[in-house]
């Protein structure tokens, strides 16, 4: 199935809180099984839809040169929260390192951790 992902929706240098709003107002597309709850593999293809937009210059590697020149600082911020991610340890996130890592924003919003995210957690995340 394809994402049909409003046009800008999703950006490199989008916060959290926006990511959060787009998952919401997106609900049924992402939530692909239609159980009502989206889990971490329907989570991982928005994150699979969402790299083009993350990685800008299209190098295959999100780094700082993704960001735009006038947000370097916070582009540096952003991307020291998700070193860990770096598992092979290059100094740079691979689409698969990014996709298949530990998504931040999915466990944060997981409230009670069963592994799946029902609308009443995003929007409690959302706030
Ligand atoms: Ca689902
Ligand atoms: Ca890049
Ligand atoms: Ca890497």
């Amino acid at each position: 199935m394809a994402f049909v992902m409003s046009a800008g929706a999703y950006q490199a240098s989008a916060q959290p809180q926006d990511l959060v709003q787009n998952l919401l107002a997106n609900f049924e597309r992402v939530d692909l099984n239609g159980d009502g709850s989206i889990s971490r593999a329907e989570y991982r293809k928005v994150q699979d839809a969402r790299w083009p937009q993350i990685d800008r210059n299209g190098d295959g590697f999100l780094t700082v040169d993704d960001f735009p020149s006038n947000a370097a600082g916070r582009a540096k911020a952003q991307l020291a929260t998700i070193t860990h991610l770096d598992t092979d340890g290059d100094g740079r996130l691979s689409q698969s390192e990014f996709v298949d890592g530990e998504a931040p924003l999915f466990s944060r919003a997981d409230r009670n951790g069963d592994g799946v995210l029902i609308r009443a957690e995003l929007e409690v995340a959302a706030r």
